[in-house]
């Protein structure tokens, strides 16, 4: 019989005539199940089940093919590659992580079916910079306040609906007022000042509506912040050395590498020294970051000495006449040895072959820790004394308030902040621009 026969015959097709042929092939199924000792009682509702589990084998297997014919089909990239190169720092370069922690980036999420880019082949250690998409430009200010959206909608956020609606002011609402600073991590110490200077004025008289109230914390906040601190004075020494300090995961590398890119963009000579010798991965992930920032880095294997990185990096730096040397620090080590000792060793090796080396010790911190993160500054500046401090992460949370408390309670500055994961996302800190960002009304 030919094809069109067959069409034919099925067009031909009466709905009597298929009710009768389906009973025929439930009938035959029923025979078939006779010969199998199926008892007569339950033929019928057998066939049934033998038919069901026919059907659903089918329909499971057709939409298997389905599955298997659209996923071969390809997909497009999603961005197309000369996008890619224009922009250095969007470059796939993958960016080195620590084991457990490695999270895939856009480009590493890519799926199998796409000729992922050699370079972000996933390497268990390996994360893709996440910075793809452009973002739109936006002035300095802007992008702090954008960073600093979740602190100002958590502290603000509450003063604000704490101060909505208030016809007087009076001691209850300076009370909450408390409850409310102290809970925004600004520290026991700035909001006893600033609670205190608003008794003052309500005493006084001078206190009379919500919006004096906001005019006064935030006046309050930037006379705490404004303490005097003197800028890294980079040509004092030549090679300055910073080395940086941390606990692990703070941000100690990134920020390196922000760093880096700022001073070398302003005509300095930068040398990075990949002294976390901890991590198989930390030397690349700072090699990466080297890259992007044109800066050369001196490095070891995974478990050499970072006295001996130092040494180096030290020499190095001496000999290609750099400007500055950032030293990389692990955050962890392999050995039983303390950190703090570890660091002090290193501070000794900087001392020996550069007088006066480290110029400046910058600890890292990690904004999202809150009141964690003033114990370690406590604790690093016990033991190697510390410089200045860099707050990291501070757009992925509500804790912003630890600037404040960090500034009022040590005498460390706080010289930088980071506000994402992009490499012009390190901002020097600015106080008062820090305390408009934060209050002022958009
Ligand atoms: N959102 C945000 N993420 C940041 C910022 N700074 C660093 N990070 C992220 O924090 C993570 C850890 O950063 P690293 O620079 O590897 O931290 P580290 O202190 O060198 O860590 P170890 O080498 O393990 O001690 C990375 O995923 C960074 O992208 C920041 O300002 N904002
Ligand atoms: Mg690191």
């Amino acid at each position: 019989m030919r094809w069109y026969d067959l069409v034919d015959r099925v067009r031909n097709l009466t709905v009597d005539d298929v009710i009768e042929k389906f009973t025929g092939f439930i009938e035959l199924l029923a025979q078939w199940l006779r010969t199998l000792g199926v008892p007569e009682a339950h033929l019928m509702p057998a066939a049934w089940g033998v038919l069901y589990l026919v059907a659903t084998i089918v329909a499971l297997l057709v939409v298997l093919l389905l599955l298997k014919i659209v996923r071969r089909t390809p997909k497009k990239k999603k961005y197309p590659p000369q996008q890619i190169e224009v922009e250095p720092e969007v470059e796939a370069e993958p960016e080195v992580e620590a084991g457990p922690e490695v999270e895939a980036g856009p480009e590493v999420e890519a799926e199998p079916e796409v000729e992922a880019e050699p370079e972000v082949e996933a390497e268990p250690e390996v994360k893709a910079e996440p910075e793809v998409e452009p973002t739109p430009q936006l002035s300095l200010f802007e992008r702090l306040k954008l960073g600093l959206a979740k602190t100002q909608s958590s502290l603000v956020g509450q003063v604000d609906s704490l101060l909505r609606g208030r016809t007087e002011i009076d001691e209850e609402l300076l009370e909450e007022l408390e409850e409310v600073l102290i809970t925004s991590d600004l520290g026991m110490k700035t909001t006893q000042q600033l609670i205190q200077a608003l008794e003052k004025r309500l005493a006084a008289g001078k206190l009379k509506d919500p919006d004096q109230v906001r005019e006064l914390l935030k006046q309050e906040l930037k006379k705490i912040l404004a303490v005097e601190v003197r800028p890294t004075d980079f040509s004092s020494a030549s090679p300055f050395v910073i080395m940086v300090v941390g606990v692990n995961g703070v941000g100690k590398t990134t920020t390196i590498g922000k760093l880096a890119n700022q001073l070398s963009l302003a005509g300095h000579k930068v040398v990075l020294g990949a002294g976390d010798t901890f991590r198989a991965a930390a030397a690349e992930q700072l090699e990466v970051w080297g890259k992007r920032a044109g800066v050369e880095v001196i490095r070891h294997g995974e478990g050499a000495d970072p006295g001996a990185v130092a040494f180096d990096a030290a020499r190095a730096a001496v000999a290609r006449k750099a400007d500055i040397l950032l030293l990389d620090t692990a955050g962890r080590l392999h050995t039983k040895i303390n950190l703090m000792e570890e660091l002090k060793k290193v501070r000794r090796v900087l001392d020996r072959e550069i007088p006066g080396a480290p110029h400046e010790i910058l600890l890292v911190l990690d904004a999202t820790t809150g009141q964690n993160a003033l114990i370690q500054a406590r604790m690093f500046h016990e033991a190697v004394g510390l410089g200045g401090i860099a707050l990291t992460k501070l757009d992925g949370t509500a804790k912003g308030g630890i600037v404040v408390a960090i500034a009022a309670e040590l005498s460390v500055p706080v010289r930088y902040v980071g506000i994402g994961e992009k490499l012009d996302d390190l901002r020097p800190f600015d106080a008062e621009m820090f305390v408009s960002a934060l209050f002022d009304r958009p």
